[in-house]
């Protein structure tokens, strides 16, 4: 019996550390499944050339992103991603940064 309760505790334990383990840095895993599949040029995803990056235009790049990828990266909730934001969505996973 007390070898059962301590394998339970261990397991539980277990599951916990590799639970928290997925949330490191500022975007959240559920957001970002696979945040290497976005690394790209600022200036490729921006079309019009005003600076910001909009949705379409993230969109028109990554058809396949899901909106809460753009809401991920767009930290102040602005509606467009600035090359600030891009700038630390790349940093923030360890991807090299290219003007
Ligand atoms: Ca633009
Ligand atoms: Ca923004």
């Amino acid at each position: 019996m007390k070898h059962l309760r301590f394998f339970l505790m261990t397991t539980i334990g277990i599951a916990f550390i590799l639970g928290c383990s997925g949330h490191h840095g500022s975007y959240h895993a559920t957001a970002m499944p696979d945040p290497h599949s976005f690394n790209a040029h600022f200036g490729d995803m921006d079309s019009d050339g005003d600076g910001l990056v909009s949705m379409a235009e993230f969109n028109a790049h990554f058809p396949q992103a899901e909106p809460k990828v753009f809401h991920a990266i767009d930290l102040n909730q602005d509606g467009t991603i600035d090359h600030d934001e891009w700038h630390r969505f790349k940093e923030a996973h360890g991807m090299k940064h290219h003007d």
